[in-house]
């Protein structure tokens, strides 16, 4: 029996989704004038990062397939707060989309914001499966600390399988966002236009004179500008900076944007994609910014 065209568009039940529209959607969301610096960009990148960067390159587990920080205990681990803020305000879309599975949904989210918010493209493909339940959730303290010194910060992405230069480029997204003392206890944004991807955090680092501040709400102990006390670094950051091979790294996005756009694109997606079992015949989307 020849089965017509008809036929088997009738059969297919499933509409394939329009990435590219579920990008539009998202870019739609991401401006609001009542949240932090008026746009929720950013904590939609740290959702994509915290979902992604629980991978184990020995176990091969974590990682952003599964989705699993949508269960307890992944939810209520310390490194999440404030992240059921992110998977909230993505709700409307994954009900507009309802075939994307959440994995997809937050990396994808983490892609637009940095795309919108003026970052390079970042290739990106779907295939992230959810999980049914927190079975598959990770221990806590996978995700780094940032109280502590650049020998943390290696442990942590070297299990991921960065490297060096990898770290540091990713580093750059620091550039977005801000801390919040009742999320992780330290306050303020790394420079003054936290809702611009730049490379001005390599030179806010390499180049402002940072002295040591106690947070007064939470007791935290952190870095701010000598000429500016509202911006901050982590002491993790800090550490990076006093690290020579780190350092080196440093100065070369501080001097060249261009140099972290190209190397932030490859290893952001590289971090989206760690763990996830890719059948190998996904269409790798470049989405096109709804700002061009
Ligand atoms: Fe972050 N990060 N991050 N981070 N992060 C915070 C916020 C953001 C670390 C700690 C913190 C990366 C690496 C590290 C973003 C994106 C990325 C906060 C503040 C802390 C403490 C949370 C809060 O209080 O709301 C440490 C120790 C890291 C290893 C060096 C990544 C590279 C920079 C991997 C990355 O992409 C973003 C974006 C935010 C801002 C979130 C917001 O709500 O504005």
């Amino acid at each position: 029996v020849k089965v017509g065209a008809k036929t088997t568009e009738k059969s297919l039940d499933k509409k394939p989704i329009d990435y590219q529209e579920v990008y539009n959607a998202i870019a739609d969301i991401l401006e609001d004038n009542d949240y932090d610096d008026g746009s929720i960009g950013p904590v939609l990148v740290r959702l994509a990062w915290h979902a992604s960067g629980t991978y184990d390159d020995v176990t091969k587990t974590g990682g952003s397939n599964g989705a699993t920080m949508r269960f307890d205990p992944e939810a209520l681990h310390g490194a999440n707060n404030g992240l059921a803020i992110a998977r909230e305000r993505l709700m409307p879309i994954k009900q507009k989309f309802p075939e994307i599975s959440y994995g997809d949904l937050w990396t994808l989210a983490g892609v637009c914001a940095v795309q919108e918010l003026g970052g390079p493209t970042i290739p990106w493909r779907p295939g992230r499966q959810d999980a049914l339940d927190g079975k598959s959730c990770t221990p806590d303290g996978r995700l780094p600390d940032a109280t502590q010194g650049e020998r943390h910060v290696r442990d942590v992405f070297y299990r991921m399988g960065f490297n060096d230069q990898e770290i540091v480029a990713l580093a750059g997204a620091h550039s977005l966002g801000r801390c919040h003392p009742d999320r992780s206890g330290f306050e303020g944004p790394w420079q003054e236009a936290p809702t611009l991807f730049t490379n001005e955090y390599y030179k806010a680092l390499r180049d402002r004179k940072w002295i040591k501040k106690t947070v007064k709400d939470s007791g935290a102990s952190q870095f701010v500008d000598k000429n500016n006390p509202e911006v901050m670094m982590l002491p993790a950051e800090i550490a990076m900076k006093n690290d020579k091979e780190f350092s080196k790294h440093i100065n070369t996005y501080a001097n060249s944007e261009e140099k972290f756009f190209e190397d932030f694109s490859k290893v952001f997606n590289k971090l989206l994609e760690l763990g996830v079992p890719f059948q190998g015949n996904e269409r790798v989307y470049h989405f096109k910014p709804t700002t061009a």
